[in-house]
């Protein structure tokens, strides 16, 4: 008893030094004439004071359960792998990393290609039923037009070329911001796929340019899967 009331009176001590509490009562007792002010703040604080005590309570029993989660999530790597493939030699592998919700970095391996360069998109599905063709359009959750990597307005799947040497080999390494691994934009699930032609990046005046950046036919693809760190 002796705690409650001490509790209420340090409420009451709080409430009547606070100049918010005054600011937000002043106006509804304002028109009231000036002795019905006291019984107005009395029944006021009565109102708050039991229901506030009770959820204090249920919210510091919660707050220790939410808190576990959250760390785990944070301190996330993930991993991910395409093995590529295609009617002819051409076949790769691309291995994709991102730390936490960071940049994700994609190591490219693809042989069999004629020397020079390829477009390497991400493309919207995981779904090889009829070949690479189905793999669909470029990744592009933003409804944007097809880019350079490097540009604003590009589809997120938009990795530009890769460089086969004179051996028929590329050997790259790509950090982009927009291919995460989780989340509601994640890739895992879709599928990379390296083209017959150099992509213009969407700077070629071709009537494709803008949706596939003129890359030609798909060699190979491969779907982004997880993989053991
Ligand atoms: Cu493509
Ligand atoms: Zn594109």
């Amino acid at each position: 008893m002796q705690a409650a009331a001490s509790t209420a009176m340090g409420a009451n001590a709080i409430l009547s030094a606070s100049p918010s509490s005054y600011a937000l009562l002043s106006p509804v007792s304002k028109p009231v004439a000036a002795n019905h002010q006291p019984p107005a703040l009395r029944s006021l604080f009565h109102g708050v004071n039991l229901p506030l005590r009770q959820s204090m309570a249920s919210l510091s029993l919660a707050a220790p359960s939410t808190r576990k989660p959250l760390t785990v999530v944070a301190a996330a790597t993930k991993k991910a792998v395409a093995v590529l493939k295609g009617t002819s030699s051409v076949e790769g592998v691309v291995t994709l990393t991102q730390e936490d919700d960071g940049p994700t970095t994609v190591n490219v391996r693809i042989t069999g290609l004629t020397p020079g360069l390829h477009g390497f998109h991400l493309h919207e599905y995981g779904d090889t039923t009829n070949g690479c063709i189905s793999t669909g359009p470029h990744f592009n959750p933003n409804g944007l037009t097809h880019g350079a990597p490097e540009d604003e307005v590009r589809h997120a799947g938009d990795l530009g070329n890769i460089i086969a040497n004179a051996d028929g080999v590329a050997e790259t390494t790509i950090v982009d911001t927009q291919i995460p691994l989780s989340g509601p934009n994640a890739v895992v699930g879709r599928a990379f796929v390296v083209h017959e032609l150099e992509d213009d990046l969407g700077k070629g005046g071709h009537e494709l340019s803008l949706s596939t950046g003129n890359a030609g036919g798909r060699l190979a693809c491969g779907v982004v899967g997880l993989t053991p760190i």
